[in-house]
């Protein structure tokens, strides 16, 4: 750093020593909130528009671990931080009006659960903390990019590095016309979301965003860490008594334990589950994009029957993202009981289509066995569900063939704690 610079910061440093969080004293223009002269700093996230809920729970937990780890520094410049959750809105796979719904984490999760975990808050809480009048300009914006080169030369290693946009990014702040910045760079990277903890001791910014979050990869896949992370997941409480009344009045289907907090969860392997088999069915954009692997409707029912037939019960669940006449086909040749969870309207419109999903998806964690799709990040999530429960493996990690016939099974991804 050149002496002139040094003089700058001195300068500078000083300035902001005596200044009683004026305008000047905020990154941002604009008055200052309640938590504005604390040392608090706020980074937020946003993932590519078309990603759907499932892979935004997993980058959730990149970032969550990032936040987790940071808060464990013993630097005060990287301990301050809060990691901001992003509202869900307009997610390609559910119905959405014209105005973005902004929907809290709180809504899905067991936000309580989530913080116990690491320093995250909802948007809101970010808002009332900054508590500006007139919107928020965030001090810097990191769009970030893969390496241009990175598969044609095939350097993988850790790096960034500030660079041009490789295209022309929109940003779309959340779809809050209140939240803008005038400090937007792309950042190529290749590494975990831990390794960006580098970028934030350097800045000095008090909020940044990182923009298509989903480029920074886990820090550990799947060891004790992601898993705690991974636990805290809970879901909303809401969502799980309305699961829970469906599995007991149609399923015969009962709570398995559950310490109150995960914290106090134990390893198991003798998890029953409910007398039925669950079944996750990903039809929609996987018919078009995957139409190598998804099975036809006969194959679907062939199998499923086999199954009932073979774990000798006599119902099975399905959740499906098929409309209502693909379901028709696909149960109408199953000789045993089915059911599917559809909400009346004003359950409906209460939960949205995020609180369908993880209804469907906590039923068919609870269930006897599972089969899910091939690659589908909504049956990962039953799978890690079913870990967290306590299921012995060989009911939990299993897919659909396209035909019936051997066919690749999913990655046993066991629970480590
Ligand atoms: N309710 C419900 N929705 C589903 C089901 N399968 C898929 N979806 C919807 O389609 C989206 C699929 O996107 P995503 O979560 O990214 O999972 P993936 O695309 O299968 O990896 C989900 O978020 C749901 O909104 C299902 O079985 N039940
Ligand atoms: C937010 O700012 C306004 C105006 O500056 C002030 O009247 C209000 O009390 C502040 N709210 C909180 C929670 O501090
Ligand atoms: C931004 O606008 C939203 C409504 O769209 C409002 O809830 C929020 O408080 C505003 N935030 C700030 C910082 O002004
Ligand atoms: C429901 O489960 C209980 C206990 O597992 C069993 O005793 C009962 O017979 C079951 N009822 C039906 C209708 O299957
Ligand atoms: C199959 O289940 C029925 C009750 O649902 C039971 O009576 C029968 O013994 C079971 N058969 C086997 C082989 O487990
Ligand atoms: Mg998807």
């Amino acid at each position: 750093m050149s002496t002139q610079n040094c003089l700058f910061e001195f300068i500078l440093l000083v300035f902001f020593a005596f200044c009683n969080c004026s305008q000047d004293y905020c990154h941002i223009d604009s008055d200052c909130g309640p938590n504005y002269g604390s040392k608090d700093r706020y980074l937020l996230y946003d993932v590519n528009p078309p990603e759907g809920f499932n892979l935004r729970r997993d980058v959730y937990m990149r970032f969550a671990i990032l936040a987790y780890k940071l808060k464990q520094s013993k630097k005060d410049e990287l301990n301050n931080f809060k990691l901001v959750l992003p509202p869900w809105s307009r997610l390609f796979h559910w119905k959405y009006n014209a105005e973005p719904e902004h929907i809290p984490w709180g809504r899905f999760f067991d936000l309580e659960s989530l913080k116990r975990f690491a320093p995250v808050i909802e948007m809101y809480e970010f808002f009332d903390a900054i508590n500006q009048t007139y919107g928020v300009k965030i001090d810097e914006v990191y769009v970030l990019q893969h390496f241009k080169d990175m598969f044609e030369t095939g350097n993988f290693k850790d790096r960034m590095q500030i660079e041009q946009c490789a295209q022309k990014y929109q940003i779309n702040y959340f779809f809050y016309k209140n939240v803008t910045s005038n400090n937007v760079k792309c950042l190529s990277y290749h590494g975990p979301a831990t390794k960006l903890s580098q970028l934030l001791l350097k800045s000095s910014a008090k909020t940044i965003l990182l923009d298509h979050a989903e480029v920074a990869l886990h820090d550990m896949f799947g060891d004790r860490t992601y898993w705690q992370c991974r636990r805290s997941m809970r879901f909303n409480k809401d969502l799980q008594k309305i699961a829970l009344d469906f599995r007991q009045k149609y399923l015969n289907s009962s709570d398995e334990f559950l310490p109150e907090n995960w914290e106090d969860e134990k390893p198991k392997r003798s998890t029953k589950g409910g007398p039925y088999l669950g079944v996750h069915l990903r039809r929609r954009d996987f018919l078009r994009g995957r139409a190598h692997q998804v099975p036809s409707i006969n194959s679907i029912t062939q199998q499923i029957t086999n199954l009932l037939e073979k774990l000798n019960l006599s119902q099975v669940f399905i959740a499906t993202d098929a409309d209502e006449d693909e379901y028709r086909d696909i149960i109408k040749n199953i000789p045993f009981k089915t059911q599917r969870y559809t909400p009346d309207s004003e359950t409906r419109e209460k939960i949205k289509d995020g609180g369908v999903a993880i209804i469907d998806q906590i039923i068919c964690s609870h269930a006897r066995y599972f089969i899910g799709t091939y690659e589908s990040t909504f049956s990962f999530r039953i799978q890690e569900e079913r870990e967290i429960l306590g299921f012995p493996p060989d009911t939990t990690f299993n897919c659909f063939c396209k035909e019936n016939t051997e066919c690749p099974q999913p990655t046993r991804w066991k629970i480590v704690y």
